[in-house]
């Protein structure tokens, strides 16, 4: 006859064992978060998202960088959970797949979406989160910059050199006056392409002075006159590419250099 005490000693190495058994789980039985994930948005029209991981960084510019500006004073933020983002701006052809629509100046289905605003951007957001099972939102400017940097404290995510921005993007030395395929110049070290260059991108927040000291997954102000726009464009000189450097514009306005990336939440449905 089975004791309590054997029952519960058999019940510990049946569980033990099955963790051991299944393929996939790890030791708390969840499975691993994947490094990366493609959401299909159409028959044809897929996107890439790659994982990034939680972690702590100083965002804006360290008072010595060349060509800084007084809105960037360097403060410390945490991420406090792991996030997917674009590996590319969003595409003409995943625009139009989700909205039906191509407002794009350069037209080219690999070429981002440009002529956007913060509105169509959000809206975009809103019916691919409807058209799949993943909630999908603008990055906050505190994810872009952290997801830029990729680990660095540099002007850029390569470094401090601009000479070197042309192998990183597309910005007005090189652009010919209009946007790029995405995905052709050389990613950062975090696998995301575009980050400097090609076309700004939207931001969630509200454009308005960072918040004093250390802050944990900042969301800007909660309210304002425009929305943050970060990275720099096809027709922007390099300190306008630089890592720490933010612009921003009215929530309406549909600007020919003005496109944007998307963010999947970890903990959303599915994930
Ligand atoms: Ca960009």
């Amino acid at each position: 006859m089975a004791t309590r005490q054997s029952v519960g000693r058999w019940a510990a190495v049946v569980a033990a064992a099955f963790l051991l058994w299944v393929p996939g789980l790890d030791s708390k039985g969840s499975e691993p978060i994947p490094k990366e994930i493609t959401i299909q948005i159409g028959e044809n029209v897929s996107m890439k998202l790659a994982l990034i991981p939680a972690g702590k960084f100083m965002m804006g510019s360290p008072p010595g960088e060349a060509n800084r500006s007084g809105e960037e004073p360097q403060h410390e933020v945490t991420i406090s959970k792991p996030f997917y983002i674009g590996v590319t701006e969003v595409t003409q052809a995943q625009y139009e797949a989700v909205m039906g629509t191509n407002p794009s100046r350069f037209k080219g289905a690999t070429n981002p979406v440009d002529t956007v605003s913060w509105n169509d951007a959000t809206k975009f957001c809103k019916k691919l989160s409807k058209k799949t099972r993943y909630v999908v939102r603008l990055p906050t400017e505190a994810e872009w910059e952290y997801t830029c940097r990729a680990g660095t404290t540099t002007r850029f995510s390569f470094g401090d050199d601009e000479s070197a921005l042309g192998d990183y993007a597309w910005y007005e030395c090189n652009s010919g006056s209009a946007t790029h395929p995405v995905g052709q110049k050389k990613p950062n070290a975090w696998g995301l392409f575009d980050m400097h260059g090609n076309l700004w991108e939207w931001c969630a927040d509200w454009y308005g002075d960072y918040p004093k000291g250390a802050a944990t997954d900042p969301q800007g102000p909660a309210s304002g006159a425009d929305r943050v726009l970060r990275g720099g464009g096809w027709s922007h000189f390099p300190n306008y590419c630089r890592a720490a450097f933010r612009s921003f514009s009215s929530p309406g306005a549909r600007l020919i250099s003005g496109g944007f990336r998307v963010v999947v939440p970890v903990s959303a449905p599915g994930l």
